[in-house]
């Protein structure tokens, strides 16, 4: 089967900016649809989005994309096999930049993600599956499930500095035990909220963003929904952070800005040894700013011993960042976006390289987002073991986790009736 046409189209994202769908059809008839989403704290080595700039719609519109996928991209692909790592080195050939600023990393990442569900079509096997043939794996794991219950930073209203408070789920049999004690803390963090007079609206992962005076208060209100979830479930709840520390760095001082004190990163080291002593916490996602090596470098020798040191836009998915973080010894894990690289192929190669130097990958959805799961089958056909993907709330956070839920049910099914 060959693809036969490639429509782009501008949809809307959770946050109600255009983003990027295509549908590819191929010649007997059968389409398949993908879209890209897109971040709000983005890190400055992510490759480019192209947008139209202007005044319509705020200069988020989509057309030149969908221009440069009629004119540019859809030559490359039709007429042929879908074949996602062939296509996607033609793609990357054709734009001829570092930084895909030619044809736009969204826009090839949504033709990317597009020929890898027509080729699992026309191979008659599931995105999931066909992304472990790929990376040459035979036997797939569920990750584990990384819930942002506390919004903060760019992501939320509120005064919180760390943009993301995580639980995770351990020592559960399947990922719908993980799933369920994920809800059935989101359930008790929403009474403890109301319980505080706090607000219990969502922010843009689906999490709460409650006004919290401090970090402090928030990490006190997880661990008394934790302490909540005994009676019901019998989950052991791990924290993750991600403070997106990017965000609140200024690289000429070398400061950080901390409720408006200007301070150093080992005040901030400092103040993370404190939450981990305090706090069951498990992971630590940009907890320094992307420009900030000298910083990581000392972070790591400081607590990298005593939790996981995860960079986000530190590497940017970029397997080259990612190997100078491994000769330089900057953290223990990768986020894997495959919108901050662009293609399909680059993010299985980001993941294989963390994977060969013993670094852990959590791969992770942005904070605009759309209903594609494909970051869900990207990390269980891959193996990673770990998945962020929002709160407990929003349908296109819902979309992944529910995504995995059905892809476990026939797992289950399948092993007690063998073919
Ligand atoms: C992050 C992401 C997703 P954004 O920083 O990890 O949670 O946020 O998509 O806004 O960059
Ligand atoms: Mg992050």
């Amino acid at each position: 089967m060959k693809i036969k046409k490639i429509v782009g189209r501008e949809i809307f994202d959770s946050r109600g900016i255009p983003t990027l769908e295509v549908s590819l059809f191929l010649d007997e008839g059968q389409q398949v649809v993908a879209s890209v989403p897109s971040g709000l704290s983005k890190g400055s080595y992510e490759a480019f989005e192209m947008r139209d700039g202007g005044r319509r719609l705020f200069g988020f519109g989509l057309t030149k994309a969908i221009d440069i996928l009629d004119r540019e991209i859809a030559p490359v692909l039709i007429g042929k096999e879908p074949d996602v790592v062939a296509m996607d080195l033609e793609m990357i050939a054709h734009d001829g930049t570092v930084d895909k600023s030619n044809l736009g990393a969204n826009t090839i990442l949504a033709a990317s993600i597009a020929v890898l569900k027509a080729q699992a079509l026309v191979n008659d096997v599931q995105a999931y599956e066909l992304i472990a043939r790929l990376c040459g794996i035979e036997s797939v794991t569920m990750p584990y499930p990384f819930f942002n219950v506390i919004n903060g930073g760019v992501h939320a209203d509120n005064k919180l500095h760390v943009q993301e408070f995580m639980v995770v789920p351990v020592n559960l049999p399947t990922f719908r035990a993980a799933f369920e004690a994920g809800i059935t803390l989101f359930h008790e963090l929403k009474e403890v909220l109301h319980a505080h007079g706090k607000s219990t609206a969502v922010g843009d992962e689906g999490g709460f963003a409650p006004e919290c005076e401090s970090e402090t208060e928030a990490f006190d209100c997880l661990m008394e929904a934790i302490e909540r979830t005994k009676e019901s479930c019998a989950a052991h709840f791990v924290l993750a952070i991600d403070v997106a520390a990017s965000q609140f760095y200024d690289a000429k001082s070398k400061r950080y800005e901390w409720y408006g004190a200007p301070i150093t990163a080992d005040d901030l080291i400092a103040l993370y040894e404190q939450w981990i002593s305090q706090y069951p916490l498990y992971a630590i996602e940009d907890g320094l700013g992307e420009h900030d090596v000298a910083g990581w470098q000392r972070m790591m020798k400081k607590i990298g011993d005593n939790v996981q040191l995860v960079g986000d836009d530190l590497f940017a998915t970029n397997s080259e960042r990612i190997w100078t973080g491994i000769e330089k010894k900057l953290a223990t894990a990768a986020i894997i976006k495959p919108n901050q690289i662009g293609t399909v192929t680059e993010a299985l190669q980001a993941i294989a390289l963390c994977k060969e130097h013993g670094m852990n990958v959590i791969v992770s959805h942005r904070s605009g987002e759309t209903n594609d799961s494909f970051i869900a089958d990207l990390a269980l056909g891959s193996n990673t073991g770990a998945l962020k993907a929002g709160g407990c709330s929003r349908g296109e956070r819902l979309a992944k986790y529910n995504h995995l839920l059905r892809i476990e049910d026939a797992l289950v099914l399948s092993a007690l009736n063998p073919t």
